[in-house]
């Protein structure tokens, strides 16, 4: 059914990719643009993933719901390139709709409740927009056209307390948060759909990836954006929870070169994205406060009001299958991505720095 053309044989998707004679002109009309649609696309990887997805040559449309005040900014740069749609994962009729007007080839379903602590204090709207909302995207792909290419956002948190080291596609899940349940929710249905409808659905299982534009509760971004307020003379502590955890972190921007490389895939497959290696929060403050010449043992507090119920103590994933069968690999290592956030930070402090300076005038 998957075999050898870009889209299955019999599909709508072939008719949009084989070139069309035109009648008089040029022989050849240029093959129609792929259109690609994206869920939580004002996230980090979102924005990395449509910025991706416009150089290749596709036709953009992003999901966001509504808010009171909008949460462009990571996608400010894209306007007049790609098309917001106003959706919510938790209304399965807007997501129908939406699906029907765009009538998109990809689908990349992003969005989703993506902070783990905020899962401990919100469970049921975690598993609502997490693990269910996974459910209505592909619900919409079912009635409005199967031949729709659909990507999950799945995460190395199903891995949880580990079961072998590294992780690989066939390594079991003993997930430790309701935010790492409703993953794996979101993991089997895709799996499901494959096997009961025959949609072309993948599951990436994509280990922490990191940027200048991860959300700044995250660890990396917290540690990047504090070490340069404390550089920057305005802030003089840093409060953190388990230094001891680890976690194999890539760059954001080469993860979502993955995520299209197993849409292109000529069969719907399964991988496991990560870097293959491991560092503990103490390796990460350490590079991160070396990178200004600070000692960090001077400016770091632990609170334990940031340690988890359950915690996953360390996570490191075997990408091999995606290297050998996709070709990816990644191409920022663990070093060059501390220094890529603490200097992006450190730019943004100084620009807020003079901002407040201007006001304070
Ligand atoms: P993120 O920055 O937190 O972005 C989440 C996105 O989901 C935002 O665009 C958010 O929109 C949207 N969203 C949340 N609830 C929604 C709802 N009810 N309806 C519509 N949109 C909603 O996450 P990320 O780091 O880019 O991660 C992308 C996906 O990959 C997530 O599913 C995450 O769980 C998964 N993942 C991430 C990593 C990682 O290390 N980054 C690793 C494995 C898996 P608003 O702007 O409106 O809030
Ligand atoms: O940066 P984190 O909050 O990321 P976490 O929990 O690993 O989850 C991220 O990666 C998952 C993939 O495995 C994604 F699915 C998920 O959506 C998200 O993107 O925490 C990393 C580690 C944890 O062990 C945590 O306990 O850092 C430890 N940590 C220590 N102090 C802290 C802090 N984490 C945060 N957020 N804040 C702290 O002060």
């Amino acid at each position: 059914m998957f075999a050898s053309s870009r889209y299955p044989v019999g599909s709508r998707k072939l008719k949009r990719f084989t070139p069309r004679f035109a009648l008089f002109s040029s022989p050849v009309a240029p093959p129609p643009m792929p259109r690609a649609l994206i869920t939580g696309i004002t996230g980090q990887d979102g924005s990395y993933l449509a910025e991706f997805l416009l150089e290749q040559g596709y036709e953009v449309h992003g999901m966001v719901r509504r808010a009171s005040t909008e949460s462009f900014e990571r996608i400010t740069h894209l306007a007049g390139r790609i098309t917001l749609r106003q959706a919510d994962l938790l209304d399965p009729l807007s997501i129908i709709n939406m699906v029907s007007d765009v009538r998109p080839d990809e689908i990349y379903n992003l969005a989703a409740q993506s902070f783990v602590p905020t899962s401990w204090s919100q469970p049921l709207l975690t598993s609502e927009y997490t693990a269910l909302g996974v459910t209505r995207v592909l619900e919409a792909i079912r009635l409005v056209d199967r031949s729709i290419r659909f990507y999950q956002a799945s995460s190395s948190e199903m891995f949880g307390r580990v079961q072998e080291e590294p992780q690989t596609e066939r390594t079991a899940f003993y997930p430790r948060s309701p935010y790492g349940v409703s993953k794996v929710y979101g993991h089997w249905i895709t799996v499901n759909y494959r096997e009961s409808y025959d949609l072309f659905a993948v599951s990436g299982i994509l280990f922490n990836h990191e940027s200048p534009r991860r959300g700044k509760e995250f660890v990396t971004r917290k540690v990047s954006y504090a070490v340069a307020r404390i550089k920057h003379g305005l802030q003089d502590k840093l409060r953190l929870g388990n230094l001891d955890a680890q976690r194999d972190w890539g760059y954001a921007g080469d993860f979502v070169r993955a995520m299209w490389l197993m849409l292109k895939h000529n069969q719907p497959v399964d991988y496991v994205i990560a870097t293959g290696k491991k560092h503990s929060v103490r390796d990460l403050v350490q590079l991160a406060f070396d990178r200004v010449g600070l000692d960090w043992q001077k400016y770091v507090e632990i609170d334990p009001q940031l340690l988890r119920p359950a915690e996953v103590n360390h996570l490191c994933g075997d990408a091999s299958k995606a290297r050998v069968e996709l070709d990816w690999s990644p191409r920022v290592n663990f070093e060059q991505l501390v220094a890529m956030m603490v200097d992006a930070d450190m730019s943004l402090v100084a620009r807020e720095k003079a901002g407040a300076d201007r006001m304070a005038q």
